[in-house]
């Protein structure tokens, strides 16, 4: 065997910096979408006193599936490929209450100026056949390194927990038959799919009539107190049994 070369080593060396960037990067940009989200769900409950996001999970792709969809795609072996082609090597999924909620949180970030909207597909208008629902945006976001900004694609996942549950148990009985499974047995995941968006369908709208009375009801507390902060305050302590104790004369 022939000995390595300075030149060799030097490209050796080049190489792994890459491949340890090319991955920390995409580990950066969810850093970055987690920590994005999270504001989002702090400030909403801060504000509105209402979480619109039950949980977030981030992962990173692992290098064996990044190489079965370089095969998929028929695409060339190298970095600048895999970076410009496979957008799902960083990806997010945020599971709300609602779908109202998905809406929402969706145009919070669209609206988000560093964020860069590449591709939006909504499996919620438009289910895939097999009864599959979610929201998906392919977004660029800025990663400022040492000496650079890289622009990196992150996948994010919005869905209730309804679709979910269905798409969780729906990706281990897809994998457990090995992606052959009988007609009858996809025909009964589509309908099981259908109740679950159902049960969202009826969960959305409980929501909406108990917020329209929610609202009614602090309206009525306002119209009653005339608009008097003092004695707005003195019904809200009242009518919730709040302990006034250790509060400042
Ligand atoms: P994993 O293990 O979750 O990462 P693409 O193949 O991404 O270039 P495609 O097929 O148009 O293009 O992507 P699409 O439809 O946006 O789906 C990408 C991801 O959505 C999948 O990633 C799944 O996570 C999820 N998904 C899509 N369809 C289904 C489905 O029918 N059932 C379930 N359970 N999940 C689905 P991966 O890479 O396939 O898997």
């Amino acid at each position: 065997m022939q000995p390595f070369s300075q030149t060799h080593l030097l490209h050796l060396k080049n190489f792994k910096t890459e491949l340890a960037r090319f991955s920390a990067v995409y580990k950066f940009a969810l850093d970055e979408m987690t920590t994005k989200i999270n504001i989002l769900k702090e400030e909403f409950q801060y504000i509105h006193d209402y979480n619109p996001i039950e949980h977030t999970n981030s992962r990173l792709k692992a290098p064996e599936s990044i190489l079965k969809k370089v095969l998929r795609k028929d695409l060339d072996f190298s970095l600048e490929a895999i970076r410009e082609n496979i957008k799902d090597i960083a990806g997010i999924r945020v599971t709300c209450p609602f779908i109202s909620d998905i809406y929402t949180l969706s145009s919070m970030l669209e609206r988000q100026k560093d964020i860069e909207v590449i591709e939006k597909k909504d499996y919620i208008r438009n289910p895939k056949p097999n009864g599959y629902q979610s929201l998906h945006l392919i977004v660029k976001v800025p990663v400022f390194l040492s000496d650079r900004e890289e622009r990196v694609y992150v996948e994010v996942q919005i869905r209730t927990i309804a679709m979910d549950f269905w798409a969780s148990l729906e990706h281990k009985i897809y994998y457990k038959y090995d992606k052959g499974i009988p007609e009858r047995l996809s025909g009964e995941l589509k309908a099981a799919a259908d109740s679950a968006a159902e049960l969202d369908r009826k969960m959305e709208n409980i929501h909406k009539e108990v917020k329209e009375l929610k609202n009614q009801d602090s309206l009525n507390l306002e119209l009653l107190n005339e608009g008097d902060p003092d004695s707005i305050l003195h019904s809200i302590f009242e009518r919730y049994g709040l302990n006034i104790k250790g509060l400042p004369e």
